[in-house]
């Protein structure tokens, strides 16, 4: 185990058997012109993220440990999208609508695709989730017993919603679940704040939180 500074205490990362999970860097939610914008959001929050999280992919890239990139993603003819969901929204623009970059939230659609500067490489799992979290509907976590992972190092948008809620499930399976806060956010910083808060209080009930630099200094 190697110890990475963090709150509420230090994460005992484990070498061989940690995965990065890069949460829903798509172009919709981070770039100008996409489906977030549309919906009134500042973008460039998200957008100042890419940085830290192409350094955070770049470690994990050096180490040789396993990365996965989610997209929030639906099937063309939305037989896995509850209604419930495609009712919530601003009127005239709902998943499945066609926006400025495609149909919003649908596999293959250009808006659906990662941002360039992140994009995975050969190698690397992609995995389209219908849901707010990576597990729901997805098979991840079979795969990821199968590849002998316990421990899961968090980045990508938004904070409160898709990172929060990947990570309470990851945390529910087992996995011991860090944060990395520069590489994660919201349109709203007050809601981000609050989701690191969450995350860490009463001893970690959730998992941990860093900033990017802690883990590149214990790493070097
Ligand atoms: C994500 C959303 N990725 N906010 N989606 O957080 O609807």
């Amino acid at each position: 185990m190697v110890d990475i500074p963090a709150r509420p205490y230090p994460y005992p990362l484990d070498p061989g058997h940690t995965a990065l999970v890069v949460i829903d860097m798509q172009r919709d939610f981070i770039e100008p012109g996409g489906f977030g914008d549309s919906l009134g959001n500042d973008v460039s929050r998200l957008e100042a993220i890419i940085p830290a999280t192409a350094a955070l992919i770049a470690l994990f890239r050096e180490e040789g440990w396993p990365i996965i990139h989610t997209r929030e993603a639906h099937m063309p003819d939305l037989s896995d999208c509850p209604p419930a969901k495609i009712s919530r929204g601003k009127p005239g623009l709902r998943i499945g609508d066609t926006g400025a970059m495609g149909r919003i939230l649908i596999a293959g659609e250009p808006g659906n695709q990662i941002v360039d500067a992140l994009a995975p490489i050969a190698g690397e799992i992609v995995i389209d989730k219908p849901g707010k979290g990576m597990f729901y509907a997805t098979g991840i976590h079979e795969r990821l017993q199968d590849m002998g992972i316990s421990h899961l190092v968090f980045a990508g948008v938004t904070t409160e919603v898709c990172v929060q809620t990947s990570m309470r499930e990851a945390n529910d399976r087992g996995y011991e679940c860090l944060l990395i806060e520069d590489a994660t956010e919201s349109y709203f910083p007050q809601f981000k704040a609050s989701a690191i808060e969450m995350i860490a209080a009463q001893g970690g009930i959730v998992g941990w939180v860093t900033p990017l630099s802690e883990l590149q200094k214990t790493l070097a």
